[in-house]
């Protein structure tokens, strides 16, 4: 997959990408991401690139000139690109629109600054606009980099060939069950005994039951939306009857 990033802070884009897994994925070739700044395609003397907003009010817009040129010269080499720019006013990110960008060949994103850029650029080169959720950022760059993460580990050979599609999708859209390792006991705390068994289909059972009881105290919601098996309903039942035990804050 190719990624072209439109921002005016390219350096911003270089420690993430180098380390760890996406790192890898780089060197690999699994993936080529490019950031084009912006402010190269702003050609008057100070190389301005934004400007106060029409109508008056706070702050400065992003001028259009620049990025209409810069987008061109990024769609002149790749004209079915999918572009999205990122903004507060955005879809939603969700795991489901992350599967759906990494079958995309092409992505560009947008990085917005200060109160964000002139409507025209949306009208003309934004075909999507990606919320990664409800707080104000002061730049579209980190959003980017969020949803570039979230694309990339999809992506065939940027994980480990060990971690199966398969069991990712059976557990899709419940939270995670909790994990364990060495010491067998830590300070008086033990693993769950289940887990040293060496009974495969214990553990199992137990780990699903987990991550639905998880699912079921922090994020009702999520249960909607997931397809549950029969014998799904029967282990809700079992963690309904026992109770909402332990509660995490709210956060708020
Ligand atoms: N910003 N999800 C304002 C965000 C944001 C978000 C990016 C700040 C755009 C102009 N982007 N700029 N939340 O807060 O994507």
């Amino acid at each position: 997959m190719k990624v072209d990033i439109l921002t005016l802070f390219p350096n911003m884009f270089s420690s993430p990408f180098q380390e760890s897994i996406l790192g890898k994925a780089i060197e690999k070739g699994l993936i080529q991401i490019r950031t084009i700044n912006i402010r190269d395609y702003a050609f008057d003397k100070h190389q301005v690139v934004d400007d106060t907003p029409y109508g008056g009010g706070q702050g400065m817009v992003m001028k259009v000139e620049p990025i209409a040129r810069a987008m061109e010269w990024v769609k002149s080499q790749a004209s079915s690109a999918w572009t999205i720019y990122l903004t507060p006013q955005g879809n939603p990110f969700n795991q489901k629109m992350a599967q759906n960008l990494s079958n995309r060949p092409h992505l560009i994103l947008l990085c917005g600054r200060y109160e964000g850029i002139d409507e025209r650029v949306r009208e003309l080169f934004v075909d999507e606009e990606i919320s990664i959720g409800d707080y104000v950022l002061t730049g579209g760059e980190l959003a980017a980099m969020v949803l570039i993460d979230a694309v990339s580990r999809l992506l065939p050979g940027v994980l480990g060939s060990d971690r199966s599609a398969e069991e990712d999708s059976f557990f899709q859209s419940l939270l995670e069950f909790p994990q364990y390792t060495r010491p067998s006991s830590f300070r008086g705390m033990e693993v769950p005994e289940i887990l040293l068994s060496g009974n495969h289909a214990a553990i199992s059972r137990w780990r699903r039951m987990e991550a639905l009881r998880r699912t079921w105290m922090r994020r009702p919601d999520l249960l909607e939306k997931a397809s549950l098996s029969n014998d799904d309903r029967e282990l809700l039942k079992e963690i309904v009857e026992q109770g909402r035990g332990e509660k995490i804050g709210d956060g708020v």
